[in-house]
């Protein structure tokens, strides 16, 4: 890690996300999430700023996926997209914690929140786009990225993730496999079981919470009765560690030690990622139902965005200004329009490929299934 060649002054310290999370759970609690910038872009800790030519990388893959995760709102709103999680607002906690692995070593094990991640880890837009399109060539991952198919069964990516770390360790790669899961998917037990295992097998795994609040409906307060859910990693043996997943500086100092002990040897570490939901769970969620959406959302929205912290940072350092910003936007656009071309030309699915993809030797209930379903594409296109 570059030590900073900068004379910024030192920020204060910011307690202003941990006061907001403090109200979201049950006891209060003495612990502070890490963090290297304040959300007004100001370091906290000089001496734990990256290159700039990293933080400048990372400012301009966040810009990309917010530009991403808008668009999909869009393409939603106008039926070219089917049911879609945001992400947007996590962009910092998906993609300083993804920018950690090697591509061509380490694992990804994603949950359907996790698109910014999963393009941080080589997926294409086009095929992001495919995806939640709910087209066959979305759902196939291409055989030359190490990615796992996205999980929507909460929390399946964390056993997934204990194995697939285990058969890397039994393989001697020096791979690393990670895995994210929602404040609420942790209150589930195969959580328990996948880091359990993990830790019992010293398997080089990363699991990643990502507090974001909210498990739909549900707020963190009544999810569990401890103060930060990293706390647990002490009852699995195993490092524990409490982040602003809003800075991404913060999360990613934070993942590349996890990654890196993970590939040294000495066995999975989890981190809880502090970050908020600002839109809705998916395109078909009315938070409004739920929340108050001029109370936090407006606030995390407005004083808490982690693209804003990284950019008044590299404006003070004058590594950014408008001209750039206005160039970077016309390549993100440009970028967005020709994957969006490339997904509409893709020929549309064969509608068998319904009941495909799942089995290899499919039982007979679905070898029935695809019989009448064989029957009525006959009867439709008669
Ligand atoms: C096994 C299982 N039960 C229920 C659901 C329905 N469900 C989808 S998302 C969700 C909430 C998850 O919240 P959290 O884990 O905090 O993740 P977030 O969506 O906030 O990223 C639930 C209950 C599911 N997908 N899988
Ligand atoms: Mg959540």
């Amino acid at each position: 890690m570059a030590t900073s060649r900068r004379t910024t002054k030192k920020g204060a310290a910011d307690t202003a996300n941990h006061a907001v999370f403090a109200g979201s759970m049950p006891v209060t609690s003495e612990l502070t999430p890490f963090q290297i910038l304040a959300p007004d872009g100001t370091p906290v800790r000089e001496d734990l700023i990256p290159d700039l030519d990293l933080v400048e990388e990372m400012y301009r893959q966040m810009a990309r996926l917010r530009h991403l995760d808008d668009k999909f709102m869009t393409l939603y709103k106008s039926q070219k997209l089917g049911n879609y999680a945001q992400f947007g607002g996590q962009e910092a906690s998906q993609i300083g914690s993804a920018m950690a692995l090697d591509q061509n070593l380490d694992f990804l094990c994603p949950m359907y929140r996790n698109t910014a991640a999963m393009i941080t880890h080589g997926w294409s837009l086009k095929n992001a786009i495919m995806y939640w399109r709910g087209h066959p060539e979305g759902w196939r991952i291409p055989d030359d990225l190490n990615i796992l198919p996205v999980i929507i069964s909460i929390p399946g990516q964390i056993v997934h993730a204990a194995g697939v770390a285990m058969g890397l360790q039994m393989k001697k790669t020096g791979g690393v496999a990670m895995t994210y899961i929602g404040e609420g998917g942790t209150s589930q037990g195969d959580f328990h079981i996948g880091v359990n295992f993990a830790s019992a097998r010293n398997a080089p795994a990363v699991f990643i919470i990502e507090n974001n609040g909210w498990a739909i409906s549900v707020p963190r307060k009544v999810q569990s009765g401890v103060d930060y859910l990293m706390r647990r990693s002490e009852g699995y043996g195993i490092p524990g560690y409490l982040v602003d997943g809003n800075d991404i500086l913060a999360v990613h100092t934070v993942a590349k030690k996890a990654v890196q002990d993970a590939r040294d040897g000495k066995g999975p570490s989890l981190i809880e990622q502090m970050t908020y939901r600002i839109r809705p769970h998916t395109t078909g969620d009315d938070p409004k139902a739920y929340r108050d959406e001029n109370g936090d959302p407006k606030f995390w929205a407005e004083n808490r965005d982690p693209i804003q912290r990284v950019k008044r940072f590299l404006t003070t350092e004058k590594r950014w200004n408008d001209d750039r910003e206005v160039a970077m936007m016309a390549e993100i656009e440009t970028e967005f329009q020709a994957a969006l071309e490339a997904a509409d030309n893709f020929a549309a699915p064969d509608p068998k490929a319904l009941l495909e993809y799942v089995f290899v030797n499919p039982p007979v209930q679905i070898l029935e299934q695809q019989a009448i379903l064989a029957e009525r594409i006959k009867e439709v296109n008669a």
